[in-house]
């Protein structure tokens, strides 16, 4: 399975069309892909042909799903990878040269610094838990997925987006995956109930996730080790085993920069996709702690330094 994102690398080394992107870097580019990865017995998509810093990117999708937007919060977990927005805009309307230690440390000890410097603007978390229609009125979309899933999960409808329009000009930075959608199949006649039956009786759970931009390096192994955890998350939640993950992506691309880590990278052996176990079961769908998620068998090849373009 895993060949399926080395393929999309040496697509793009063979056939992407090379452009000037927004950051400058330059990227090959390729517009349309899907992969698909086999969540069933407990498998956890977390590519082996590298080091994914798995819990980094778990922890940021917990982020994501309490509704924060500031990234004091990632910090305190030590998750650093949001930090070069903020930190690009810090220097540029103060002139200030500040390290990257030094911004974190101060976003860390100065609660009015983070709530000046750290905030990213409305981007995932505030869309998915607290998206504001033109009247004024909250919607929780993870909550109402939840709602759904359980009582009807048949519904066409399950799903969230972070694309708000009005509000992209405010966000540190677009959204890059943008719509998740869930597809209950196998539902067994209890699938109406409360949702008391025992564990992963009422169906089998698929989630597509649509990413309009994707970095297929840095960005990619990230998303789907932590869009599969997602999958296993809800799953539980609502009583279903997890089926599969389908990632489609738009504009999908390599850095320039990181022509070096495609040849590596393709130069590897896939090994098997590690296991999850959630050790427990939350009350809700926020309250998940990166100590939940027992990952066994991940025996992955060395990890690969590689630059972020912001
Ligand atoms: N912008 C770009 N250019 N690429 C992206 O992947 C990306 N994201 C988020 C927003 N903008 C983006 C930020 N997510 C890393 C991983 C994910 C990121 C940003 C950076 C990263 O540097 N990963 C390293 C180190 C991980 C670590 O230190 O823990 C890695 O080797 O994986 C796509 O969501």
């Amino acid at each position: 399975p895993e060949y399926q994102y080395l393929d999309l690398i040496q697509h793009l080394l063979d056939n992407g069309d090379r452009r000037i992107d927004r950051t400058g870097v330059g990227t090959l580019s390729m517009f349309g892909a899907m992969m698909r990865f086999d969540l069933s017995d407990a498998t956890f998509p977390v590519y082996t042909t590298k080091r994914v810093f798995w819990k980094t990117a778990v922890k940021e999708m917990l982020w994501f799903l309490t509704g924060q937007t500031n990234i004091q919060s990632l910090l305190k977990e030590n998750v650093r990878i949001w930090t070069d927005w903020p930190l690009d805009k810090y220097r540029k309307s103060t002139g200030d040269m500040i390290s990257q230690d030094a911004f974190e440390s101060k976003i860390l000890s100065d609660d009015g610094f983070a709530a000046t410097w750290g905030d990213l603007g409305p981007v995932y978390g505030k869309q998915w838990r607290k998206w504001v229609d033109s009247t004024g009125k909250e919607h929780d979309q993870i909550a109402t997925l939840i709602h759904t899933l359980k009582t009807n999960p048949a519904s066409r409808r399950m799903l969230f987006h972070a694309w708000n329009v009005g509000e992209l000009d405010q966000m540190a930075l677009n959204p890059c995956h943008m719509t998740y959608q869930f597809y209950a199949s196998e539902l067994s006649d209890s699938s109406s109930g409360d949702g008391s039956v025992g564990e992963g009786t009422r169906g089998k759970l698929s989630l597509m996730v649509g990413q309009r931009s994707c970095d297929i390096a840095l960005g990619n192994p990230f998303n789907i080790a932590q869009e599969a955890a997602l999958l296993h998350m809800v799953a539980q939640q609502v009583d279903m085993t997890p089926g599969q993950l389908i990632w489609v992506g738009g504009d999908v691309h390599l850095y320039l920069n990181h022509l070096e880590y495609a040849h590596t990278i393709l130069a590897r052996e896939p090994r098997p996709f590690p296991k999850l176990r959630l050790a427990r079961r939350p009350e809700s769908i926020d309250q998940y702690k990166i100590e939940d998620f027992e990952v066994t068998g991940y025996d992955p090849h060395a990890s690969i330094d590689a630059p972020v373009a912001v």
